[in-house]
């Protein structure tokens, strides 16, 4: 980037610049969240997507597509019930969508084209107004199917967080850090490599089919480059603590690729909200899961001084830039990583403590297959055995209670995201829960999960798995009112 584009780019993309100085300060922007957050309830939201370039580390400059000159894009604060107007400026040579994910707004300016949002045109601009709901940790992403343009949609660097204020039930902090999980440089395998342990082995595995599908495997998307925010592991300014304070972090897994774990050692997290929802039963964790799209607030009580690494526990992920370094004042100890001694995520540990009252919501199955391609070509996911579009499979009805219950017979765990609504968690695997309320569930590899909801969004509705390729090849289905 010339001098002449940061101009036209204007304030904001001089501040992402200069937070990336040859020196590694951060010169304007403070911390380790490279993001300056939008004047709370400024009402008028600019954001231009145009190519950034990111500096992962000194030796790793980026190109890339952002929002306003950089990427993450800024944090953005908005105020529940507060009528907001984001005007989109698209500097591309492709439409694009910005979708307001864990937002309850209307289809027109939820953006997704498969709702009939339009599209912000190839140079061109687009207004986005509506007023946020429910408060919470939201975030905003590129909304443009992908398919085998790796350069496209949500594997570029739009991205960003929005916190709706008020705060649920946040408690009181002493710091505040916006973090995304986040890989770069994606490429074509067929050999989808398990570096990350993603799967618990001793899970029951309610769905797993008796014959299994051995065709051999068609392309996936994997990566090898990750950061925290815009730093790699190292890289950029560490966080720094002193002892006894409590830190509030917002984690987001941003990934279009994969789900991630994160711990941080020497520490526990006190899980207080799940994507942006306070949970009924806050409990503290060793080690946290976010599935492709999942956000997870945490309050750390820095109780153990010394300098400590926060990152993926699979070391090769770690070191190739997922982590960011904590620093205690006053210490010169060589950063320490711990590995956590378990990796289990279980949902239902937040969940209210007895049985759920018993329900009378309408189930609707959901049966998810992959159908393996073979070389050079992408596998093909299915829902009730067909990929999308489907026709007029999903009707709901204004007020009523529905329950879907997913049947995952992949060997892969899915992040399931649903637009526009909000899901309460009621069963995984077997183990019946309530009042986790949710945006994105992980459904475990061959297994089952249930969640309700009441239709109460008139208007389309799409649903899909979070990972960009499995979406992309099928694995969305559409909900309409009737
Ligand atoms: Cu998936």
């Amino acid at each position: 980037m010339n001098r002449r584009d940061l101009l036209k780019l204007g304030p904001l993309a001089l501040a992402a610049a200069a937070s990336r100085s040859a020196s590694g300060q951060m010169v304007m922007l403070p911390g380790p969240t490279a993001s300056q957050p939008e004047p709370a309830g400024s009402g008028d939201i600019t954001l231009r997507i145009a190519p950034v370039t990111v500096e992962l580390a000194p030796d790793r400059i980026l190109s890339t597509i952002g929002y306003n000159g950089m990427s993450p894009g800024p944090v953005l604060r908005m105020k529940e019930g507060k009528p907001v107007t984001v005007n989109v400026i698209n500097n591309t040579d492709t439409p694009e969508f910005v979708h307001w994910h864990g937002f309850l707004i209307p289809s027109e300016v939820d953006g997704a084209e498969e709702e009939g949002t339009p599209a912000v045109p190839p140079h061109g601009s687009r207004s986005y107004k509506f007023t946020p709901s429910p408060s919470g940790s939201r975030w905003y992403h590129s909304h443009a199917m992908s398919m085998a343009d790796l350069h496209r949609g949500a594997y570029t660097g739009q991205f960003g967080f929005v916190y709706i204020e008020p705060a649920s039930n946040a408690g009181a902090y002493d710091q505040e850090l916006f973090l995304a999980l986040r890989d770069w440089e994606p490429f074509f395998t067929t050999q989808m490599v398990d570096m990350d342990e993603d799967d618990d082995p001793n899970a029951p595995q309610p769905e797993k089919p008796t014959v299994l599908n051995t065709a051999p495997n068609g392309i996936e998307v994997n990566s090898t480059t990750y950061s925290i925010n815009d730093k790699a592991l190292g890289a950029g300014e560490p966080i720094r603590v002193s002892q006894g304070q409590r830190v509030l972090f917002h984690f987001l897994n941003a990934s279009a690729i994969e789900n991630r774990r994160i711990a941080l050692g020497g520490h526990k997290f006190q899980v207080i909200a799940l994507d942006g929802n306070a949970v009924p039963n806050p409990a503290p964790v060793e080690t946290l899961l976010l599935g492709a799209g999942e956000r997870v607030c945490a309050i750390v009580e820095m109780n153990n001084p010394g300098n400590w690494i926060l990152g993926e526990p699979t070391d090769l992920i770690r070191n190739a830039g997922l982590g960011i370094l904590v620093e205690y004042a006053n210490q010169h100890k060589q950063p320490q990583w711990i590995k956590p001694a378990s990796l289990i995520w279980d949902y239902t540990i937040f969940g209210k403590p007895g049985a759920a009252a018993p329900s009378t919501a309408t189930n609707i199955d959901m049966v998810f297959e992959k159908i393996p391609s073979g070389a050079g070509k992408f596998n093909t996911f299915t829902v009730n055995g067909k990929p999308y579009p489907h026709d007029n499979e999903f009707v709901l009805h204004q007020g009523q209670r529905y329950r879907l219950t997913f049947h995952n017979r992949t060997d892969d765990g899915h992040p399931l995201h649903m637009h526009r609504h909000q899901w309460e968690l009621v069963d995984i695997n077997g183990k019946p829960t309530s009042g986790v309320i949710k945006d994105v569930i992980v459904v475990p590899f061959y297994g089952r999960a249930a969640v309700e909801f009441t239709a109460n969004q008139p208007g389309l509705t799409l649903f899909h798995c979070h990972i960009q390729a499995h979406m992309d090849y099928g694995f969305k289905a559409l909900f309409r009112y009737g």
